[in-house]
């Protein structure tokens, strides 16, 4: 029998690369000389799509894949894929939550910690050979105890509020509406965003919730607050979140998301109030691996005709 054809829309790692060669015929759009060309040659043939969370999967290329039944992403977001595309030709879409939760939040956590407590310029100060011509590095804010908000308190948000139980720190969260959890609870972002020295965007993104994190937000978050995202870059106005953090307004960032990446604003690049990492929250070898394992697991249920692992609801 003739293996399934499938489009994979990005690199994975060499393990899965070698799984998806040998159980299925693979198309790569990313490396085609001529995308579009491939995408009119091979596309009524491609019955599966492969593809990153950040990638997703556009209108036109699900379109050009008439009798697309699946498109599996490598990651918990799927915001980048068009699910009214899908919707509309009867695809399903499946992701890979839980796997990933607790290294995302392990890397908020160390984010908050290291903007906070200003590690990377106090390494420099060390590496610069300033400890020993100037004397010891500028004193810090004390992190422990602060009040933390968790906007989108979903498992990332929730594994984040249990590390900031750690540091004894007062919790604060806001979503659609009140969970069972010891936390209070804040009926939206401002409400939320007022009562926080950081606050955490743990959101799913959607349309719904495109610039939550507006300037109002980051007014009411303040000239001493910080800002965590460790979500997505369009649940923050960018714009007003570089306004804010250029004119002190906010008092800083750390940022694991970006709009356009992996080409960011340059006048991040200006700004020493930041904290800037290239979106790899999920990126450890351990988390990575499982995510292959469980992205190749909802091709395979589909092919086998067995129950979806993780279908996106
Ligand atoms: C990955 C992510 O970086 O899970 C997500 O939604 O953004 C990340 O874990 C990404 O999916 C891999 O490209």
């Amino acid at each position: 029998m003739s293996k399934p054809e499938i489009l994979q829309l990005g690199p994975f790692p060499a393990e899965d690369q070698q799984e998806l060669d040998t159980a299925y015929q693979m198309h790569a759009l990313h490396t085609a000389n001529n995308p579009d060309e491939l995408l009119a040659e091979i596309g009524p043939h491609i019955r599966g799509i492969v593809t990153r969370g950040g990638i997703g999967a556009a209108r036109n290329v699900i379109e050009a894949c008439p009798n697309l039944e699946i498109i599996c992403v490598y990651g918990v977001g799927y915001d980048a894929v068009d699910m009214a595309a899908c919707a509309a030709q009867g695809v399903t879409v499946t992701n890979t939550p839980d796997v990933l939760t607790k290294d995302v939040a392990d890397l908020g956590v160390a984010m908050m910690l290291a903007l906070g407590r200003n590690i990377t310029a106090a390494s420099s100060w060390v590496r610069e050979g300033h400890w020993a011509s100037k004397g010891g590095f500028a004193l810090q804010k004390r992190m422990w105890g602060q009040r933390a908000g968790i906007l989108g308190l979903g498992r990332i948000g929730t594994e984040i509020g249990r590390r900031l139980e750690g540091f004894d720190m007062q919790i604060a969260y806001s979503d659609i509406s009140p969970k069972e959890v010891a936390w209070r609870f804040a009926p939206d972002a401002v409400s939320l965003a007022r009562q926080s020295d950081v606050l955490f965007v743990t959101l799913a993104a959607s349309d719904a919730t495109r610039h939550i994190v507006d300037g109002d937000v980051l007014q009411a978050l303040g000239a001493d607050g910080m800002l965590v995202n460790v979500s997505r870059a369009s649940n923050v106005d960018e714009d007003a979140l570089l306004d804010a953090l250029e004119n002190g307004r906010l008092g800083s960032a750390a940022l694991d998301v970006f709009a356009g990446e992996p080409k960011i604003n340059p006048r991040f690049l200006a700004l020493d109030n930041v904290l800037l990492q290239p979106h790899h929250a999920s990126a450890t070898y351990d988390t990575r691996a499982d995510m292959g394992r469980l992205m190749r697991k909802n091709l395979n249920a589909h092919f086998a005709g067995m129950p979806l692992p993780t279908p996106v609801t």
